[in-house]
């Protein structure tokens, strides 16, 4: 086959099926975390691909002269500078939709985990204290009644929402653009969306427009009886904010999946009682992390048999 004449290098970690599935179709070059692009200037002119997640900064693409296609694992590419990659002829890939049902899965569980407290009473029954303390305490909160405010209607926005509705909540939702086509109340700001609302779900990308905009000001107006959720990037929220809402009872409850500067968790989260934390897991499962291996490979599959790319970010748009 051509495609094995082709270099891709895989700057640090891999999902391991997508490394196997490269290692088939190219000769890869993989290096290691923090040596990322520690490789001679031979071999950085050999490489026209890289598999990378969600890592690849404007200095990394003008160390390679020849490069042509990046395929992000993740539908967030908030590490790779898409643009400085557009404005060189160079394509980014993503792998969107694939991890839809997952995410907005992942976010019911984190809903639910926050408000009724599930995690605290699975440690509370295992510690044996049910037996020698007696009923875990009633929890404050409840779904029930709620009315759920989603940050981002999009592709998992959307899964979201869907899901929510078996639930009997009530549902709004703020994006720069109204869409036409859901049954939902638009909100014309985040501060609206947060005074209508009283359960805030973040499913927003990182992007300058969208830093630390989930501030003391939006948590004011989400209220003592506010919960507030995060499964899109931890970069949207002013976390010393919403550490002081949590410890004065600003808001009720918040449960994360994302963090600012992950895996480093800000010390001050850990003594918050009415704060769920997950490890950025929303759409780790086997299954959904294969698709989302599959579809990085298949990207750069297309590109170099026929220039064709299933799934380009709209900064470097191609036909499919
Ligand atoms: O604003 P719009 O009309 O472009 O709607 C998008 C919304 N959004 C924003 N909403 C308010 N203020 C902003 N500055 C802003 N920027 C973007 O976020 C849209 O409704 C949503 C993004 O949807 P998708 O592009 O379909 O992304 P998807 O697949 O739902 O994933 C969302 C994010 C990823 O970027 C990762 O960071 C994370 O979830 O996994």
């Amino acid at each position: 086959m051509t495609e094995q004449k082709i270099t891709v290098l895989v700057p640090g970690r891999m999902h391991p099926r997508a490394l196997e599935r490269l290692t088939a179709a190219f000769d890869v070059v993989q290096t290691a975390p923090g040596a990322e692009l520690e490789l001679t200037d031979a071999v950085k002119a050999k490489i026209a691909g890289v598999a990378t997640t969600n890592r690849m900064p404007a200095d990394w693409i003008d160390q390679l002269p020849n490069l042509k296609v990046i395929a992000n694992f993740g539908v967030g590419y908030d590490g790779v500078n898409a643009s400085h990659a557009g404005t060189k002829g160079i394509f980014v890939t993503n792998t969107p939709d694939v991890l839809n049902d997952e995410v907005a899965d992942t976010t019911i569980g984190l809903l639910i985990n926050t408000v009724r407290r599930l995690p605290v009473a699975e440690t509370y029954l295992r510690e044996g204290r049910w037996e020698k303390e007696g009923a875990f305490a009633l929890t404050p909160l409840s779904l029930k009644g709620r009315h759920v405010g989603l940050l981002g209607l999009g592709r998992i926005g959307l899964e979201i929402a869907k899901r929510l509705e078996p639930f009997k909540v009530k549902i709004s939702y703020h994006t720069r653009t109204q869409r036409a086509d859901v049954p939902y109340t638009y909100a014309p700001s985040l501060l609206d969306l947060a005074r209508s609302v009283d359960t805030l779900i973040s499913i927003i990308p990182a992007t300058p427009q969208t830093y630390k905009i989930i501030n003391a000001d939006v948590l004011a107006a989400l209220g003592a009886n506010g919960v507030f959720i995060n499964v899109g990037r931890g970069t949207s929220v002013d976390d010393e904010a919403l550490i002081a809402a949590l410890k004065t009872n600003v808001i009720a409850a918040a449960g994360l999946d994302v963090f600012y500067d992950e895996p480093r968790i800000p010390a001050g989260f850990f003594d918050l009682p009415n704060l769920s934390m997950l490890p950025h897991v929303a759409s780790a499962s086997v299954p959904t992390r294969n698709d989302m291996a599959d579809l990085v490979v298949d990207n750069l599959i297309g590109w170099f048999r026929d220039g064709t790319l299933l799934t380009p970010v709209p900064e470097t748009p191609v036909k499919g």
